[in-house]
Protein backbone atom coordinates (compact mmCIF):
# COMPACT_ATOMS: atom_id res chain seq x y z
CA UNK A 1 0.00 0.00 0.00
CA UNK A 2 1.81 3.18 -1.20
CA UNK A 3 0.05 5.21 1.32
CA UNK A 4 1.43 2.93 4.71
CA UNK A 5 4.82 2.76 3.15
CA UNK A 6 4.88 6.45 2.48
CA UNK A 7 3.94 6.75 6.29
CA UNK A 8 6.52 4.12 7.22
CA UNK A 9 9.41 6.01 5.45
CA UNK A 10 8.78 9.33 7.20
CA UNK A 11 8.73 8.19 10.19
CA UNK A 12 11.67 6.01 10.02
CA UNK A 13 13.44 9.01 8.58
CA UNK A 14 12.18 11.22 11.35
CA UNK A 15 13.18 8.85 13.91
CA UNK A 16 16.60 8.31 12.37
CA UNK A 17 17.18 11.87 12.49
CA UNK A 18 15.82 12.73 15.48
CA UNK A 19 16.11 10.34 18.55
CA UNK A 20 18.59 8.76 20.30
CA UNK A 21 19.26 6.38 22.93
CA UNK A 22 20.38 9.05 25.77
CA UNK A 23 16.85 10.72 25.49
CA UNK A 24 15.48 10.66 28.56
CA UNK A 25 11.61 11.39 27.89
CA UNK A 26 9.95 11.37 24.51
CA UNK A 27 6.35 12.72 23.43
CA UNK A 28 4.44 10.22 21.19
CA UNK A 29 1.52 11.31 19.67
CA UNK A 30 -1.71 10.12 18.43
CA UNK A 31 -3.22 8.41 15.36
CA UNK A 32 -1.91 6.00 12.38
CA UNK A 33 1.54 7.20 11.83
CA UNK A 34 2.83 7.43 14.69
CA UNK A 35 3.00 3.76 14.98
CA UNK A 36 5.58 3.29 12.85
CA UNK A 37 7.29 5.98 15.06
CA UNK A 38 7.13 4.36 17.81
CA UNK A 39 7.98 0.98 15.72
CA UNK A 40 10.89 3.03 14.49
CA UNK A 41 12.08 3.93 18.22
CA UNK A 42 11.34 0.35 19.33
CA UNK A 43 14.12 -0.94 16.57
CA UNK A 44 16.15 1.68 17.16
CA UNK A 45 16.72 0.19 21.09
CA UNK A 46 17.06 -2.82 20.12
CA UNK A 47 20.06 -1.85 17.83
CA UNK A 48 21.39 0.95 19.94
CA UNK A 49 20.73 -0.12 23.71
CA UNK A 50 20.60 2.65 25.93
CA UNK A 51 23.19 3.84 28.18
CA UNK A 52 21.27 2.48 31.50
CA UNK A 53 18.01 0.53 31.83
CA UNK A 54 15.04 2.60 32.83
CA UNK A 55 16.40 5.58 30.34
CA UNK A 56 13.94 6.18 28.45
CA UNK A 57 10.81 7.10 29.26
CA UNK A 58 7.56 7.75 26.68
CA UNK A 59 4.73 10.42 27.40
CA UNK A 60 1.48 9.75 25.63
CA UNK A 61 -0.87 11.65 24.25
CA UNK A 62 -4.28 9.98 25.35
CA UNK A 63 -5.44 6.30 25.66
CA UNK A 64 -4.53 5.55 22.33
CA UNK A 65 -1.37 6.91 22.19
CA UNK A 66 -0.55 4.80 25.45
CA UNK A 67 -1.53 1.71 24.00
CA UNK A 68 0.84 1.95 21.32
CA UNK A 69 3.88 2.51 23.34
CA UNK A 70 2.86 -0.80 25.85
CA UNK A 71 2.23 -2.44 22.75
CA UNK A 72 6.20 -2.04 21.78
CA UNK A 73 7.13 -2.94 24.98
CA UNK A 74 8.65 0.51 25.95
CA UNK A 75 8.22 2.67 29.36
CA UNK A 76 4.96 5.05 29.20
CA UNK A 77 4.95 7.61 32.30
CA UNK A 78 2.03 10.02 32.47
CA UNK A 79 2.27 13.99 31.62
CA UNK A 80 1.15 15.10 35.06
CA UNK A 81 4.06 12.14 36.94
CA UNK A 82 7.08 14.18 34.65
CA UNK A 83 9.55 15.25 37.42
CA UNK A 84 8.98 18.99 37.90
CA UNK A 85 10.57 20.94 35.36
CA UNK A 86 11.81 18.40 32.95
CA UNK A 87 11.33 19.26 29.41
CA UNK A 88 10.89 16.30 26.94
CA UNK A 89 13.62 16.34 24.19
CA UNK A 90 11.50 15.51 21.47
CA UNK A 91 8.20 14.57 20.91
CA UNK A 92 7.06 12.39 17.46
CA UNK A 93 3.01 12.92 16.27
CA UNK A 94 0.96 12.76 13.13
CA UNK A 95 -0.94 16.00 11.70
CA UNK A 96 -3.60 16.18 9.51
CA UNK A 97 -2.87 18.46 7.22
CA UNK A 98 1.08 20.81 7.22
CA UNK A 99 1.27 23.76 5.19
CA UNK A 100 4.41 25.75 3.73
CA UNK A 101 5.65 26.85 7.11
CA UNK A 102 4.64 23.69 8.91
CA UNK A 103 1.76 24.84 11.07
CA UNK A 104 -0.55 21.95 11.63
CA UNK A 105 -3.83 21.13 11.77
CA UNK A 106 -4.07 18.16 14.80
CA UNK A 107 -7.17 16.88 15.59
CA UNK A 108 -8.48 14.19 13.78
CA UNK A 109 -8.02 11.71 16.43
CA UNK A 110 -9.80 13.57 18.82
CA UNK A 111 -6.13 13.67 21.21
CA UNK A 112 -5.48 17.31 20.42
CA UNK A 113 -5.78 18.59 23.61
CA UNK A 114 -2.83 16.30 25.27
CA UNK A 115 -1.09 16.57 21.54
CA UNK A 116 -0.42 20.04 22.19
CA UNK A 117 0.45 20.29 25.78
CA UNK A 118 3.09 17.14 24.92
CA UNK A 119 4.22 19.00 21.99
CA UNK A 120 4.81 22.50 24.23
CA UNK A 121 6.54 20.62 26.71
CA UNK A 122 9.06 19.68 24.11
CA UNK A 123 12.34 20.84 23.23
CA UNK A 124 11.60 19.85 19.70
CA UNK A 125 8.16 18.76 18.13
CA UNK A 126 8.20 16.41 14.58
CA UNK A 127 5.35 16.22 12.77
CA UNK A 128 5.39 12.53 10.80
CA UNK A 129 3.39 13.52 8.06
CA UNK A 130 2.96 11.77 4.41
CA UNK A 131 2.72 13.81 1.22
CA UNK A 132 -1.12 13.55 1.40
CA UNK A 133 -0.50 15.73 4.24
CA UNK A 134 1.37 18.53 2.57
CA UNK A 135 -0.60 21.32 1.57
CA UNK A 136 0.83 25.33 0.68
CA UNK A 137 -2.35 26.54 2.98
CA UNK A 138 -4.27 24.73 5.72
CA UNK A 139 -7.94 24.15 5.34
CA UNK A 140 -7.25 22.70 1.76
CA UNK A 141 -7.49 19.04 1.87
CA UNK A 142 -8.72 19.09 5.76
CA UNK A 143 -11.12 21.22 5.59
CA UNK A 144 -12.33 21.72 9.47
CA UNK A 145 -10.09 23.11 12.07
CA UNK A 146 -11.06 20.50 15.21
CA UNK A 147 -11.74 22.11 18.63
CA UNK A 148 -12.11 20.32 22.39
CA UNK A 149 -15.41 21.98 24.38
CA UNK A 150 -16.20 21.64 27.75
CA UNK A 151 -20.12 19.66 26.73
CA UNK A 152 -21.95 22.51 28.62
CA UNK A 153 -20.34 25.33 26.13
CA UNK A 154 -20.34 23.41 23.08
CA UNK A 155 -23.92 25.34 22.46
CA UNK A 156 -22.40 29.17 22.56
CA UNK A 157 -19.15 28.28 20.97
CA UNK A 158 -20.86 27.20 17.45
CA UNK A 159 -22.41 29.81 18.08
CA UNK A 160 -19.65 32.39 18.44
CA UNK A 161 -17.72 30.21 15.71
CA UNK A 162 -21.12 31.23 12.88
CA UNK A 163 -20.49 34.71 13.76
CA UNK A 164 -16.19 34.45 13.04
CA UNK A 165 -16.86 32.72 9.79
CA UNK A 166 -17.85 28.91 10.15
CA UNK A 167 -21.65 28.99 9.69
CA UNK A 168 -21.35 24.97 8.91
CA UNK A 169 -19.58 24.39 12.16
CA UNK A 170 -20.77 21.14 13.94
CA UNK A 171 -19.84 18.60 16.99
CA UNK A 172 -18.47 15.41 16.02
CA UNK A 173 -21.21 12.43 16.06
CA UNK A 174 -19.36 9.62 13.57
CA UNK A 175 -18.61 7.67 16.36
CA UNK A 176 -18.66 3.63 15.68
CA UNK A 177 -21.93 3.10 17.14
CA UNK A 178 -22.45 5.40 19.55
CA UNK A 179 -25.35 8.20 19.21
CA UNK A 180 -24.49 11.82 20.42
CA UNK A 181 -21.18 13.80 20.26
CA UNK A 182 -17.81 11.48 21.19
CA UNK A 183 -15.86 12.51 23.78
CA UNK A 184 -12.20 12.92 24.18
CA UNK A 185 -10.20 11.56 26.98
CA UNK A 186 -10.76 14.79 28.73
CA UNK A 187 -14.75 13.53 28.69
CA UNK A 188 -14.96 16.98 26.43
CA UNK A 189 -16.61 17.07 23.05
CA UNK A 190 -14.98 17.73 19.91
CA UNK A 191 -16.62 20.74 17.66
CA UNK A 192 -15.28 20.63 13.75
CA UNK A 193 -15.23 24.01 12.09
CA UNK A 194 -14.95 24.57 8.85
CA UNK A 195 -12.73 27.73 7.24
CA UNK A 196 -11.60 28.72 3.94
CA UNK A 197 -7.82 28.22 3.05
CA UNK A 198 -5.64 30.42 6.16
CA UNK A 199 -2.94 32.12 5.07
CA UNK A 200 0.27 32.19 6.63
CA UNK A 201 0.63 35.63 7.43
CA UNK A 202 -2.40 38.85 8.22
CA UNK A 203 -4.49 39.89 5.12
CA UNK A 204 -7.53 42.17 4.77
CA UNK A 205 -10.67 39.76 5.92
CA UNK A 206 -9.08 36.39 5.41
CA UNK A 207 -8.13 34.33 8.31
CA UNK A 208 -4.34 33.73 9.49
CA UNK A 209 -3.76 30.72 11.45
CA UNK A 210 -2.18 32.48 14.32
CA UNK A 211 -4.98 35.02 14.49
CA UNK A 212 -7.43 32.23 13.73
CA UNK A 213 -5.95 29.75 17.37
CA UNK A 214 -6.21 33.37 19.05
CA UNK A 215 -9.55 34.16 18.59
CA UNK A 216 -10.73 30.52 18.64
CA UNK A 217 -8.73 29.60 22.12
CA UNK A 218 -10.30 32.85 23.69
CA UNK A 219 -13.89 31.84 23.52
CA UNK A 220 -15.66 30.38 26.33
CA UNK A 221 -15.76 27.41 27.01
CA UNK A 222 -13.17 26.60 24.53
CA UNK A 223 -10.60 24.23 26.29
CA UNK A 224 -8.03 23.43 22.82
CA UNK A 225 -7.83 24.30 19.13
CA UNK A 226 -6.65 21.89 16.88
CA UNK A 227 -3.97 25.09 15.27
CA UNK A 228 -0.36 24.21 15.83
CA UNK A 229 1.58 27.28 15.28
CA UNK A 230 5.28 28.89 15.84
CA UNK A 231 3.23 30.70 18.74
CA UNK A 232 3.95 28.08 21.06
CA UNK A 233 7.10 28.36 21.28
CA UNK A 234 8.19 24.67 19.94
CA UNK A 235 10.20 23.92 16.63
CA UNK A 236 8.48 21.66 14.35
CA UNK A 237 10.29 20.16 11.77
CA UNK A 238 8.75 18.41 8.69
CA UNK A 239 10.36 15.10 8.45
CA UNK A 240 10.01 12.18 5.01
CA UNK A 241 7.96 15.18 3.04
CA UNK A 242 10.61 17.09 1.39
CA UNK A 243 13.58 15.31 3.32
CA UNK A 244 13.47 16.51 6.87
CA UNK A 245 13.09 20.71 5.77
CA UNK A 246 15.73 23.24 8.51
CA UNK A 247 13.31 23.64 11.72
CA UNK A 248 11.33 26.64 11.83
O1 LIG B 1 -5.28 13.70 15.82
C1 LIG B 1 -4.16 14.01 15.40
O2 LIG B 1 -3.73 15.18 15.36
C2 LIG B 1 -3.32 12.90 14.89
O3 LIG B 1 -1.98 13.22 14.87
C3 LIG B 1 -3.87 12.42 13.61
O4 LIG B 1 -4.82 13.24 13.05
C4 LIG B 1 -2.93 11.98 12.54
O5 LIG B 1 -3.53 10.81 12.13
P1 LIG B 1 -2.89 9.80 11.07
O6 LIG B 1 -1.44 9.66 11.45
O7 LIG B 1 -3.67 8.54 11.30
O8 LIG B 1 -3.12 10.43 9.75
Amino acid sequence: DPIESAKRKAAFRAVEEHFNSSMRFVGIGSGSTIVYGVEAIAAHLKAHPPPQPYQNWFVPTGWNSRKVIEAAGLLPIAFDSLPGDAMLEVCFDGADEVDEELNCIKGGGACLFQEKLVACRSKKFVCIADYRKDQKRLCTKWKTVPIEVAPIAHASVLRELKLIGSPDAALREHALAKTGPIQTDQSFYIIDAPFKQLLTSMDDGVWDVDSLAKRIKSINGVLEVGLFHGMNGYQTQKAGLQGGQKPV
